[in-house]
């Protein structure tokens, strides 16, 4: 086994703190001696050990010695003191001769400086080993720990003829069940997930996470005028599930039924549209550590939020069918642009198969 399976292993790792320390990172660290792990250990709930810690720790446990050894880490180690101590400085006194890195951390507290600490120590040091699979995994963390507004994931389900519901408003199901498990592992590892109220109407969701130990995010319905109903999945669940309606209302009669059932009633002043402000939204939520959103429908939100430029990243999950339909919806609705130059372009796209569907991702370009 060479560094690169090493963090293959420890990415594997990191992954196991998924839904469970946003809004830190993902992390997942080994020890390696003689060409095997000799301890492990991952970041696994927020405010929590560090990986590198827990990885020290894991050895400390089983009595075995890591003077000499080498740390194989997903992201650079931190050299500051937050919630936990700096770890760049706990290899350092551990007495590591070597740590191979995945990701650099851009976290401006550390941002270089826990490399710089353990090379100043004497530690041999390799950095960017799986670097794009380390930085794939913390997409979230990335941009929100220097931007301190939500990643947003805009993600839908289309046929091939890219309707995303039957002519009478049908959708259930266009993907297969591979597609629609992947999207409950993002319902878990995003902080939120956030639907208009025309897709409360219509398709009456609970977007909860129905994976095994799995994390409920936090349900936002974007609700301009509070068309809501109160007898909802949504709001009938509130008490046991974290609920946010988002709306420009401000009438406390109306709201009180809402709060009353358990719901947060967030006002949002409304933009030049009469439509919840999205930028002002994605600020409150950002300063609440609430650090991702997945927004799942329907076409009118899709279209504003593209329009608001809050939209990081599209997942179009592809399935091999088609609807056909004048009338049938399709992923983003609005006004559209009209000159095809116009467009939203999706760039670092990839494309892959999922059981029998496609999933092409790609991250939005804002020229
Ligand atoms: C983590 N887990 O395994 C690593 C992190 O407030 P603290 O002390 O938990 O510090 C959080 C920061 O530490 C985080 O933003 C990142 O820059 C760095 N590394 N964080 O939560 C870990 N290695
Ligand atoms: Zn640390």
């Amino acid at each position: 086994m060479d560094d690169r399976d090493f963090m293959s292993v420890a990415l594997s790792h990191a992954k196991l703190g998924a839904g469970k320390v946003n809004p830190n990172p993902m992390v997942g660290a080994v020890i390696v001696r003689d060409g095997r792990i000799i301890a492990a250990g991952h970041h696994d709930r927020f405010g929590g050990w560090h990986a590198e810690r827990a990885a020290l720790e894991s050895a400390r446990s089983k009595g075995v010695s890591v003077r000499g050894a080498t740390m194989v880490v997903t992201m650079e180690p931190c050299c500051h003191q937050g919630m936990q101590p700096p770890c760049a400085q706990m290899l350092a006194d551990a007495g590591l001769s070597r740590v191979v890195v995945g990701s650099a951390d851009p976290n401006p507290l550390v941002s270089g400086g826990g490399i710089r600490l353990l090379e100043e120590a004497g530690i041999a040091v390799e950095q960017g080993v799986l670097r794009d699979e380390c930085d794939a995994l913390n997409e979230i963390f990335m941009r929100y720990i220097v931007r301190r507004t939500p990643f947003v994931l805009l993600k839908y389900a289309m046929t091939a003829d890219g309707r995303t519901a039957t002519s009478a408003g049908r959708s259930r199901w266009i993907t297969g069940e591979e597609s629609r498990r992947r999207v409950h592992e993002d319902r878990n590892r995003f902080a939120a997930v956030m639907v208009g109220v025309g897709t409360v109407l219509a398709d009456d969701p609970m977007l909860t996470c129905r994976i095994e130990n799995g994390h409920d995010p936090l349900r936002i319905v974007c609700d301009g005028t509070l068309r809501t109903p109160l007898d909802s999945a949504l709001v009938r669940s509130a008490r046991e599930i974290s609920t946010m309606i988002a709306t420009c209302c401000d009438d406390d009669r109306r709201i009180r039924p809402y709060r009353d059932a358990g719901c947060e009633v967030l006002t949002v002043g409304p933009d030049s549209d009469g439509h919840v402000d999205l930028p002002t939204l994605m600020r409150v939520l950002g300063g609440r550590g609430i650090d991702s959103v997945m927004i799942e429908g329907g076409a009118t939100l899709a279209w504003s939020a593209l329009q608001a430029g809050i939209v990081d990243k599209v997942d179009a999950y592809i399935a091999p069918k088609l609807f056909g339909g004048a009338l049938a919806p399709s992923a983003v609705g609005g006004a559209g642009v009209t000159d095809p130059a116009d467009c939203w372009r999706l760039v670092d796209t990839t494309v892959r198969t999922i059981g029998d569907d496609m999933l092409l991702e790609g991250m939005v370009e804002y020229v």
